[in-house]
C-alpha cells in the first residue's frame, strides 16, 4: 500500500493512531503545499477547501456571542450570504458552502472546482486556503461494543475520578464536548439537548451512533446515583457537539464548525473537551487559540507515542487550554501517549470505565479518556496537582491534575 496517512484525523484511541510518523517516502507521492498546511493528497477530501477571509474591506463587524443556537444559526446564514456576494467572481453559491466559520475564523468550507480555487488563491480578500482533510475511526483496543444498555449495573466509582479528586460536586459551568455526539438519554448523563448540535450536515443528530463520546461525557460528569459509573464532576451539563459520525468518520472543517459554534455560545468558565486529533491544520489550530478567549479547552495530547507537538490541535498552547497525557492506575505513563513541551498535565487514560452510546457502559483506554478527567476538574475550578506521572519520556515528568 503506497498511500501514507500522515495528516488524518482518528478518534485518540488505543490503536487509533494515524501515525504521521509513518511517512517515509513522501518523494514517491506527491505532497500538496496550500498556504502553510502541508498533507497528502490521499488525505484531502476532494474538492473540498477550508478558506480563511482577508478583511481587507472591514465589512465584517465582530459578530455578538450567541444568547441562543438558533441566533448563532442566523449569523451563519447571513455570513454565508456576504461570502456568496463577495467572492461572485468566483461564482461560489450558497450549496457549495459546506459550513461557516465566524466567531474563531472569519471564513468557510466549500466544494470548489479547480478554476473556483485558481479564482480565490489570487484573491487578496483571501488570506489563506487549506484542502479539507478527512476524520477516521479508529479501533478501540479492549471492548468497541460496550455494554448496549438494557441493564444498570451497580455502581462503581472510577479509579480516574477518584484519582484526580472528583466525584462529589457538579459544576455550575457547561462541558461541551466536542466528539461523536453523546447518547442524549442516557440515564447516567445530565445532556441538554437543546444546544446540543451536529455539524455532519443537515438534519443530522447530535445523538452518539459511536460510543467514544458519551464515554468521554461520562467521565466529565456521569451522575453520582445508584447506577453505572461516577464522573469527575457528577451531574455538570453536557451539550453534545457532534462532529463524527458512527464510524468516526468527519472533516476538519466540521470539528472547526463545532468549535466556532461553542465559542459562539459558551460562557467562560465553562470547557470544551477535544478528545480528537491528527496531523497538523493550521486553520484549527487557530480555531481552538481564538476559541480559548471565550472557555477553557481540555485536549487530548494523541496516542502516537509521538511529540505532541506534531498533532492538532493537541500541540495549541495558550492560557485557557489544557493538553493531557495519559497514565495507568499506578500513576504509571501510558506507552501509547504523546508527550513534549505541549502536554500541561497528565490524567487517568487507561482502562477507564464510563458511559457508553445506547445507555450502555464501556472501559476503554486512550488520551481521549484523560482528557475528560482534565475537563472534569477544570469545570470545578482551576486545577492543581499531585504528583507527577512515572516514567514519561520526554524526561520532564507531567504533573498528575487534580482538583
Ligand atoms: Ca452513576
Ligand atoms: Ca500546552
Ligand atoms: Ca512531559
Amino acid at each position: 500500500m503506497k498511500i501514507k496517512s500522515i495528516l488524518k484525523y482518528s478518534f485518540v484511541g488505543v490503536l487509533s493512531m494515524t501515525l504521521i510518523n509513518c511517512q517515509t517516502d513522501s518523494t514517491e507521492h506527491p505532497v500538496v503545499e496550500a498556504e502553510n498546511v502541508t498533507f497528502e493528497e490521499s488525505q484531502a477530501i476532494p474538492g473540498s477547501y477550508i478558506v480563511v477571509y482577508n478583511d481587507i474591506h472591514n465589512k465584517l463587524a465582530p459578530l455578538q456571542k450567541a444568547a441562543t443556537p438558533e441566533v448563532y444559526e442566523r449569523q451563519m446564514q447571513d455570513l454565508k450570504a456576504m461570502y456568496v456576494e463577495e467572492f461572485k467572481m468566483a461564482k461560489l453559491t450558497e450549496a457549495s458552502i459546506t459550513q461557516t466559520f465566524g466567531h474563531t475564523l472569519n471564513g468557510f468550507a466549500a466544494n470548489l472546482t479547480d478554476e473556483q480555487l485558481r479564482l480565490l488563491k489570487g484573491d487578496s480578500r483571501v488570506k489563506s486556503i487549506e484542502r479539507d482533510m478527512t476524520i477516521k475511526i479508529a479501533p478501540y483496543r479492549g471492548k468497541p461494543g460496550g455494554n448496549g444498555g438494557g441493564s444498570s449495573p451497580d455502581q462503581q466509582i472510577p479509579y480516574g475520578t477518584l484519582r484526580v479528586g472528583g466525584g462529589t460536586t457538579a459544576s455550575a459551568h457547561t462541558a461541551w464536548v466536542i466528539d461523536s455526539g453523546v447518547d442524549l438519554d442516557h440515564p447516567d448523563l445530565n445532556v441538554d439537548e437543546a444546544r446540543s448540535r451536529s455539524f455532519l450536515g443537515k438534519n443530522s443528530t447530535p445523538d452518539d451512533q459511536n460510543g467514544h463520546g458519551t464515554h468521554v461525557a461520562g467521565t466529565i460528569g456521569a451522575l453520582n446515583n445508584s447506577i453505572g459509573s461516577v464522573g469527575v464532576a457528577p451531574g455538570t451539563t453536557i451539550v453534545a457537539v457532534r462532529v463524527l459520525d458512527r464510524r468516526g468518520s468527519g472533516s476538519t472543517s466540521g470539528v472547526i464548525a463545532g468549535v466556532d459554534y461553542v465559542a459562539a455560545n459558551a460562557s467562560s468558565n465553562d470547557v470544551a473537551n477535544m478528545s480528537l486529533g491528527g496531523g497538523v491544520s493550521t486553520a484549527l489550530d487557530n480555531a481552538v487559540l481564538a476559541a480559548s478567549s471565550r472557555l477553557k479547552f481540555a485536549l487530548a495530547a494523541g496516542n502516537e507515542s509521538d511529540n505532541a507537538n506534531n498533532h492538532s490541535p493537541a500541540r495549541v498552547n495558550g492560557n485557557n487550554i489544557y493538553t493531557i497525557s495519559a497514565m495507568n492506575s499506578s500513576d504509571n505513563w501510558a506507552s501509547f501517549s504523546n508527550y513534549g513541551s505541549a502536554v500541561d498535565y497528565c490524567a487517568p487514560g487507561v482502562s477507564v470505565y464510563s458511559t457508553w452510546k445506547g445507555g450502555g457502559y464501556n472501559s476503554i483506554s486512550g488520551t481521549s479518556m484523560a482528557a475528560p478527567h482534565a475537563a472534569g476538574v477544570l469545570l470545578l475550578g482551576n486545577p492543581s496537582s499531585d504528583g507527577t506521572v512515572k516514567g514519561d519520556p520526554d524526561g520532564n515528568p507531567d504533573p498528575i491534575i487534580h482538583n
